[in-house]
């Protein structure tokens, strides 16, 4: 048997260089070919920052904004159900009924909004001119037997 190896290596070098350039070319062409021109839109919605608007304190005391307290009314609470007031400084109360028809009511100041339905608001103001603890209610039905009632503080 003759031996293969001085027939063959001259072919298979050649051979092997032209397997290598093929992958050569053939790796470069792919690799330009997966290139896309960098159109990628990295459009990033702009972050806006929403500043809360800083409660403009009242520094002029002859000018003073009514305080107000805005109170949810639902089945059956209300919420907050401890509101404070500042003696002799008007307080205006906003209430919104959650769920049902409600009322507030303050026997002791005179204090009672027209009843409302859900979705509705209704306002009142009072001064507060006697120092003490009340009991604040709605006079709907038996809402404040079941729990539809709070506590003023005046001080
Ligand atoms: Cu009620």
């Amino acid at each position: 048997m003759e031996e293969s190896k001085s027939k063959t290596s001259p072919l298979m070098i050649i051979g092997i260089v032209v397997v290598l350039g093929v992958a050569v070319a053939g790796v470069l062409f792919a690799t330009r070919g997966n290139n896309p021109s960098p159109e990628v839109s990295t459009s990033m919605p702009a972050v806006t920052e929403t500043t809360p608007a800083v409660e403009s304190a009242a520094t002029d005391s002859s000018f003073l904004e009514t305080a107000s307290v805005t109170v949810e009314g639902g089945n059956f609470y209300f919420q907050p159900n401890e509101i404070r007031a500042v003696l002799n400084e008007p307080l205006k109360i906003i209430l919104t009924s959650k769920d049902g028809i409600h009322d507030f009511v303050i026997d002791e100041f005179n204090v009672k909004t027209t009843q409302i339905k859900d979705g509705e608001t209704a306002e009142v103001e009072f001064i507060p001119d006697r120092p003490g603890t009340y009991e604040f209610y709605c006079s709907v039905g038996q809402h404040r037997v079941m729990g539809m009632k709070g506590t003023l503080i005046v001080e």
